[in-house]
């Protein structure tokens, strides 16, 4: 009898192996299993590892190398979509979008904020310093100043005469060329097991004054979940909050996709949602808890960039068309 039962699971083992593989569970391109590791988006995100690199190979938090990572971009004038330097909405105006999360959830965000070089810190503040978890416009920019934050012009003379060259046209359409998407969102897991993210931007290029796209909301550009994963997107935040994107990423691997997979499925219900999906670039990146990193994204040519105790790399992401 028990011999019976045996022989029948066997029998089974191939083909439930074989699902859970083709559902990417084994992680077939996720190949580390490690900590301390960071990962980020685009080729920016070398840098922005780096300076995260720095504290979690001091036993530092994850929340706190998410933060001191994506400053390092925000403070970059030749990074055209986050932070000083960012190019302007259609009116002129440097504003910011920024959130991150810890390993409990708790999380702070920031949208819509002028003048301020790092919204990730203020979002930070936003976490600690506040009962709330997002301020937006006028009242973030009061609670950084409260905070000690500086006043600064965040158009740089670059973003200033690419706003110019728009304005010839002027088109108010708030469409993201595929080539024009690079917010950071860096996710991280520490030597001792605990994730964090963190997510800035300038969002779309001559966007309506007022837009906010997904990278300040917490489960659309970032979500981290202590217990499973971290997510982040980057791209047309439009389409990645109408799906709650990064969530999505979080959920499927708590279902046991591997984060390359959960990500795959993420840009696939974009593409089985919204028939406009062509037209954009949306990328998701993930990092579960045992070090597994993957990415997907629909056009060519997103990039995310690795560091851990022995990988220091960008990789291409796989995409959809
Ligand atoms: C947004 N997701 O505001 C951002 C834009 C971006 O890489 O550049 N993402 O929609």
């Amino acid at each position: 009898m028990l011999r019976r039962h045996l022989l029948k699971l066997s029998a089974g083992v191939p083909a439930v192996f074989s699902a859970l593989s083709s559902l990417g569970a084994f992680g077939r391109q996720d190949e580390t299993t490690r900590r301390p590791i960071v990962v980020s988006t685009w080729d920016h995100g070398q840098a922005a590892n780096e300076a995260a690199w720095k504290i979690l190979v001091n036993n530092g938090r994850a929340v706190d190398s998410a933060e001191a990572g994506v400053r390092v971009t925000e403070a970059d004038p030749s990074v055209s979509t986050v932070g000083f330097g960012g190019f302007p909405d259609r009116d002129g105006k440097v504003t910011l979008d920024a959130c991150i999360q810890d390993e409990t959830g708790n999380c702070g965000s920031v949208a819509f904020l002028q003048h301020v070089k790092h919204p990730v810190s203020v979002a930070r503040k936003v976490m600690e310093e506040t009962p709330h978890v997002m301020l937006v416009g006028e009242g973030a920019l009061q609670f950084a100043l409260e905070q000690g934050f500086k006043k600064e012009n965040l158009l740089t003379e670059k973003a200033r005469k690419a706003w110019d060259a728009w304005l010839e046209k002027a088109e108010y359409k708030p469409v993201i060329n595929i080539e024009n998407h690079d917010t950071i969102g860096l996710l991280a897991l520490d030597a001792q097991g605990r994730m964090g993210g963190a997510c800035t931007t300038s969002g779309a290029a001559f966007k309506m004054h007022g837009r906010v796209g997904d990278s300040p909301l917490i489960g659309a550009g970032l979500f981290v979940d202590g217990e499973v994963g971290a997510a982040c997107a980057t791209g047309m935040g439009e389409l990645v909050i109408k799906t709650v994107g990064s969530h999505l990423v979080v959920e499927l691997m708590y279902q046991g996709h591997s984060p390359r997979s959960a990500c795959e499925q993420a840009v696939r219900r974009i593409a089985a949602k919204l028939p406009d999906y062509k037209d954009f670039q949306v990328g998701f990146l993930a990092l579960n808890r045992k070090g597994q990193y993957g990415a997907f994204c629909i056009q060519p040519g997103f990039t995310y960039a690795v560091r851990s105790g022995e990988l220091n790399r960008l990789s291409r992401s796989d995409s959809l068309l």
